[in-house]
């Protein structure tokens, strides 16, 4: 029996291929996992990265983890050190990290070792276009994404950029796993709209657990 087993826990509904969500597997933990993200932001701000185009992008960004993703207008890569700092990330928080392996764990994939959570803070009107994420160096991995806060409609395209999006959901607490045919598709997430969470006023956060070397 582990520690984030419960009568909430448990649901697992595949959305597709390899992609698995598990509605409210991380809210029980929700207040550690934010305590965690607090750390992070601390220790490495939150920082809007310009992308190779110039522009400049509407989430926020920071990492934990050996490694951590960051954009200019150079491209995009990961990094041992924040090149705001030229200190290394953080460390992944032992609460997010039992969590993402629980996830992977429960969705058939077994040993998740991630070695970077890149962490993503929105404000109302902050949005992602579609992309895909295809710059970590093991792509069998699975990703495991953890929501925190107001609620977004996460955008779930084809394998083609031009491929209508699914809309889903994403609440406080949802945890989805992707991985397999999954790995690779085209997604974003549709500009946050305006409220007020008890956990998190007016904001959402989103981790994303990757095997990046
Ligand atoms: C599907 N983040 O950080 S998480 C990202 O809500 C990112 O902040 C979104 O896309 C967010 O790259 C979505 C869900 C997610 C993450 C990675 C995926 C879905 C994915 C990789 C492949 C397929
Ligand atoms: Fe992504």
């Amino acid at each position: 029996m582990d520690l984030f087993d419960g009568e909430d826990h448990g649901a697992r509904v595949a959305l597709s291929d390899g992609a698995w969500v598990l509605r409210g597997f991380a809210r029980d933990p929700a207040e550690a996992v934010l305590a965690e993200i607090a750390g992070i932001a601390s220790a490495a701000a939150p920082r809007h990265l310009l992308v190779p185009g110039g522009k400049r992008m509407s989430v926020a960004m920071t990492n934990a983890g050996s490694l951590g993703w960051v954009s200019d207008t150079r491209g995009y890569r990961y990094e041992a050190c924040d090149p705001q700092s030229g200190q290394p990330w953080p460390e992944i928080g032992p609460t997010m990290m039992s969590l993402a392996r629980a996830a992977a764990d429960s969705a058939g994939y077994a040993q998740f070792a991630p070695d970077a959570c890149l962490c993503n803070f929105y404000e109302p009107g902050a949005r992602m276009s579609l992309h895909r994420d295809f710059d970590e160096g093991d792509l069998s991995a699975p990703i495991v994404s953890i929501s925190l806060g107001l609620p977004a409609t996460f955008l779930w395209g084809g394998h083609a950029r031009a491929d209508r999006a699914r809309r889903i959901r994403l609440a406080h607490g949802d945890v989805v796993v992707w991985g397999g045919a999954s790995r690779l598709v085209y997604h974003g997430v549709a500009p946050l709209a305006d409220g007020e969470h008890p956990a998190t006023g007016r904001m959402r956060y989103n981790l994303t657990f990757r095997k990046a070397r």
